[in-house]
């Protein structure tokens, strides 16, 4: 009895810590004139620690998806009602969708036990649910070892928290061994909301593992390296303190925590698109590379840099296919192989359910964002292929999308991957 009573406690307390979003609404806002687009991005670039901007401000004809908390609804009616601007409630009470997504959070896992929870299945993870950290550290344990001939899982060094980041390598070594094989590097969630990521990122593994006899040329002609989560501390503080969580965890900023990692990389860092303010969500950090996960990324990408023709970088959400550069509105001299190749990818991609996905550059297609890692990426390691891609949907449920549709995310993103695949095998 007084088990079962300090369990239920833990399990309260557990809970009161979560940061919680009563009353919060996320409202869609369309700005059409310049004025009232101004007036909008003037919002986002003072107050986005206030206003949490889930889409930024783009065009003039691209809605914004705007998260108002109950303390500032009022002066946010008065901005609508200024600039009469068209709006749409597409979230009533944000908390309200959190409490509904939970039954989307598979339960942890039992670390001593893995195979307890899973029942039949081969492995801990499924497809149908997202799973917290431990649970993907374990999958990729699992994975390399039933697989050992094909599969490596390489630490690259540790959080700020002290967690392992993972980088997994996966490719048949006993085929074309005297070859130099071209390599595609994957990695995701650099912004720790955005579940979805790492969920196709342990999807795309799982389909080249277990799936090899169905694309063998696949592994015999190409080597995978895939950094499934990169932001293992945000991702483990979204699912246990703050869904809404996107930097990193290391405390410099006085009273706020966090970098945001994807201003924090070292080519043309802080040269806009980026917040000098600890507290914003786009906080670029003290210095280029200051983060842990963002130097160590940096280092186990420069070692395979030179074979390695693409850069898949999966965030979420709005289902766009984006090229550099994020820090100017200039485009790369190869932007119409790089266009090219993505709307490729993307065709195969709406061919299985019809979703759609627009591609075109960072700043072309959203905003100036300086310190990105695609534009490290291409401009300092030289991966000429180097593409974020923003994963469903288009603001329905924004980062909160349920699990049911984890799976049509990963088959119409794997038609992306195989035109990726089929390309990157026969450059020379
Ligand atoms: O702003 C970002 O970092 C990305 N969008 S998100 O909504 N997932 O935060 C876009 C990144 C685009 N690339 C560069 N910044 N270079
Ligand atoms: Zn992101």
């Amino acid at each position: 009895m007084k088990v079962l009573l300090l369990l239920a406690l833990l399990a309260v307390s557990a809970l009161a810590a979560q940061k919680r979003y009563d009353g919060y609404k996320v409202i869609q806002v369309k700005p059409k004139n310049v004025a009232s687009f101004n007036a909008l991005t003037k919002l986002y670039e003072r107050q986005n620690s206030i206003y949490d901007f889930w889409t930024e401000p783009r065009s003039l004809d691209e809605p914004i998806d705007i998260m108002v908390p109950p303390t500032h609804a009022k002066e946010f009616e008065k901005i609508l009602r200024t600039y009469n601007l068209e709006h749409r409630v597409k979230i009533q009470d944000v908390q309200s969708a959190i409490d509904v997504s939970r039954k989307d959070q598979a339960s942890p896992t039992n670390v001593k036990d893995p195979r307890s929870r899973s029942g039949s299945s081969r492995y801990v993870v499924n497809w149908t649910e997202y799973h917290d950290y431990t649970t993907i550290s374990v999958f990729l344990a699992q994975i390399a070892q039933a697989h050992p001939d094909i599969v490596t899982l390489k630490t690259i060094g540790k959080t700020h928290e002290n967690r392992e980041m993972y980088m997994v390598k996966i490719s048949n070594t006993q085929a074309n061994s005297n070859v130099t094989k071209n390599a595609i590097l994957v990695d995701g969630g650099i912004h720790a909301r955005e579940w979805i990521a790492p969920a196709f990122n342990t999807w795309l593994i799982n389909e080249l593992v277990e799936n090899y006899a169905a694309h063998p040329e696949y592994l015999d002609n190409l080597d995978w390296y895939i950094l499934p989560v990169m932001n293992p501390d945000g991702y483990v503080y979204s699912f246990a303190d703050d869904r809404l969580w996107r930097k990193n965890r290391n405390p410099v900023n006085g009273p706020c925590v966090g970098i945001d990692l994807n201003r924090n990389f070292g080519f043309h860092w802080n040269e806009g698109g980026a917040a000098g303010n600890g507290c914003d969500d786009t906080y670029h950090g003290p210095t280029a590379f200051s983060e842990d996960e963002s130097a160590n990324a940096r280092d186990a990408i420069l070692s395979i840099a030179e074979r390695t023709q693409v850069y898949l970088s999966y965030h979420s959400y709005s289902q766009v296919w984006l090229t550099p550069w994020g820090y100017t509105v200039d485009l790369p001299e190869d932007y119409p192989l790089l266009f090219d190749l993505a709307q490729n990818a993307v065709n195969n991609l709406t061919a299985v359910y019809g979703t759609q996905y627009a591609v075109g550059s960072t700043t072309g297609l959203l905003y100036v964002a300086s310190g990105g890692s695609i534009d490290w990426i291409k401009g300092e390691a030289g991966i000429p292929y180097a593409y974020t891609v923003e994963l469903r949907d288009t603001g329905d449920f924004g980062f909160l999308l349920p699990a049911d549709q984890i799976l049509p995310n990963n088959l119409e993103m794997w038609e992306a991957v195989k035109v990726i695949a089929e390309y990157t095998m026969n450059i020379v």
